[in-house]
Formats: C-alpha cells, structure tokens, sequence
C-alpha cells in the first residue's frame, strides 16, 4: 500500500503534558523507514498545523485539529493512499475519523471503527469526570450532544453508527460513559473476554463482519491498550492491559485480513517514557500490522466445523 504518515502533535485533549512530542518520538523510533524497508512507498506529510493560535485551548482547539486533521485524512483516502495518524492524544480521532466517515459517504462505504484502548473513550462533557477530550471522541463522532462546533458543517456531516464500532481491550469505564456505550448498543470486548477467549476469536468476528459487509476498517491504537510494563509511555496506564504477544498477533490478523485501511497511532508521551521503549514498540507493532513477520505464511486458519 501506499502510506501517508501525517503528524499530529496534539496534547490539548489531555491534562498530562507530553504527548505532543509524540509524533517527533514515533520518527525518531523508526516509523518511516521501517515502513518503506516492508517495501512500502511511504510519504511523510510532516505535521499538521491547526488553524488556531498555539496557546489555545479547549473546544476552540480541538475543532481546529479536528477540521485540519479531517480534511489532511479525507485528502489521503481520496487519493488513494492509507494515511497513518502519529499522534498525539486520543482527541485526534476525530479528525481521523471525521475524514473516514466523510470518505466512506462519498465513496458509498460503510465505516467499521476497531478501538484498541483500556478506555471507552464514550464521555460527553456531562458524564465526563476530567473534563479531558480524550476521554470524548467516540461519544462525539456518534452524535452525542453537548460538541457544538466540534466538526465542519455539522448538520450535514456523516455520523458514526455507535453499532459499526468494536472496542478492544477495554479495563476503565466511567459510570456515565458504562450506561452510554451499553445504550448505544457498541460492541465490546473488554479484557474479561479477552482472559476467557484469547484475543484471536473475538478479532477474528469483527473481520469477519467487515470483510463480509465490504467496510472501511478503521483501527485506533490507543498505546494504553498494551499493558504499562511493555508501554510505559502514557499519562493513564492502566493495569492490565495486552501483552507483547498478543498486540503482535493482533497486528498481524489486522495485516493478514488485508482490510485496514486508515490507522492512528495515539497517546504515546514520550516525556514520561524509558528511553524510547514505548516509542519502539509501537513502531514494532506498526511494522507488524503492515507486513513483517517471522515466516514468509499467513497465519493458519483454523476451519470451523
Ligand atoms: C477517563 C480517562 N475515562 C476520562 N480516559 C482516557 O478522562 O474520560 N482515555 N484516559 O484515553
Ligand atoms: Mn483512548
Ligand atoms: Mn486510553
Ligand atoms: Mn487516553
């Protein structure tokens, strides 16, 4: 594939300064040339630069990286290149997602959302106990009140179906965000399914469900997603979270499935990780979803009987 790598130092969605050297520590770690030595050709668009003053903050901000980071998203997909959202706090997402859904309308697509996150990310500023917008995107994008302003024309933009998401991984629900995602009828498979199931099973519905619907697969990789003892990079570890092994083959179904095709890679704050570790491993696990594996096989299917 052809990938649009596309920064996003974005930390106004947070209230633990750092991430927005993210994107700066995923080059440094090796992103983009660790994608074009898999042979892909890959361009890096560099930053994007909100249209906002750089002291702003709060729903001013966000909209102004979301409308920027929308239209930089729609812009790739259009032509026809697989853009890869360094970031940056979860916040980002909305733009990215913005630009999938708007994509996906003129292209006539439906738009599978896969998030790969300890959290719901499902607030609204009502329910939400930090007030942080990364605790937010999904509840927005969904159409949740209360993000007036958040989005470009937001009478007429798509909205995401709340039943078109999967959240993976989830450990840490606020009460408030719990009765929403439950409402709402998101998918879920928290980490309980994940002891009880292994992660294969529960992923390899989700791609079976796209692949047979024909969606746009949209992954968001939530470094809190993975366990703090392999990702310590991250202002809200939770424990827990996904093992080396598991992330790894995650990737690799995501890669053997051929179905993503537009990703963000968030809430990496290299300010409070150990000598690049985290910023390494989330390369490593880019490098896995576009295509490095140990053997020259797919993984084996397992035929169901
Ligand atoms: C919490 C934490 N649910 C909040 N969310 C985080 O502030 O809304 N999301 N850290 O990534
Ligand atoms: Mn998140
Ligand atoms: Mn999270
Ligand atoms: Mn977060």
């Amino acid at each position: 594939a052809r990938i649009a790598i596309i920064g996003a130092p974005i930390e106004v969605g947070t209230s633990e300064p750092g991430a927005l050297m993210g994107p700066a520590a995923l080059r440094t770690a090796g992103l983009v040339r660790t994608l074009a030595d898999l042979g892909h050709a890959v361009t890096d668009l560099g930053d994007v630069v909100p249209d906002c003053p750089r002291d702003a903050r709060g729903l001013p901000a966000v909209a102004a990286w979301t409308r920027a980071l929308s239209g930089r998203v729609e812009a790739s997909l259009a032509a026809g290149d697989l853009p890869v959202v360094a970031g940056g706090d979860h916040s980002l997402s909305l733009g990215s997602v913005d630009g999938a859904l708007r994509h996906c309308a003129r292209t006539g697509r439906t738009l599978t959302v896969l998030w790969l996150d300890a959290h719901a990310d499902f607030n609204t500023p009502e329910t939400s106990p930090s007030g942080n917008m990364h605790g937010m995107p999904l509840a927005a994008l969904c159409g949740e009140p209360g993000f007036d302003g958040l989005f470009a024309d937001e009478a007429d933009r798509p909205r995401l179906d709340p039943r078109q998401l999967h959240l993976f991984g989830l450990r840490s629900i606020d009460a408030g965000e719990r009765a929403l995602v439950t409402a709402r009828q998101v998918a879920v498979t928290d980490m309980r399914a994940i002891d009880e199931f292994g992660v294969v099973a529960p992923l390899r519905r989700v791609l079976e469900r796209v692949a047979a619907a024909g969606d746009h697969l949209h992954v968001s990789l939530d470094i809190d997603f993975l366990d703090p003892g392999i990702a310590p990079g991250v202002g809200t570890t939770v424990p827990g979270g996904a093992t080396f092994r598991e992330a790894h083959l995650i990737m690799e179904m995501l890669c053997d499935s051929g179905l993503v095709r537009s990703l963000d890679v968030v809430e990496l704050n290299p300010f409070l990780d150990e000598r690049g570790r985290s910023a390494r491993v989330l390369v490593e696990l880019v490098a896995s979803l576009f295509g490095r594996r140990i053997l020259d096989r797919p993984t084996p299917v397992i035929e169901a009987v």
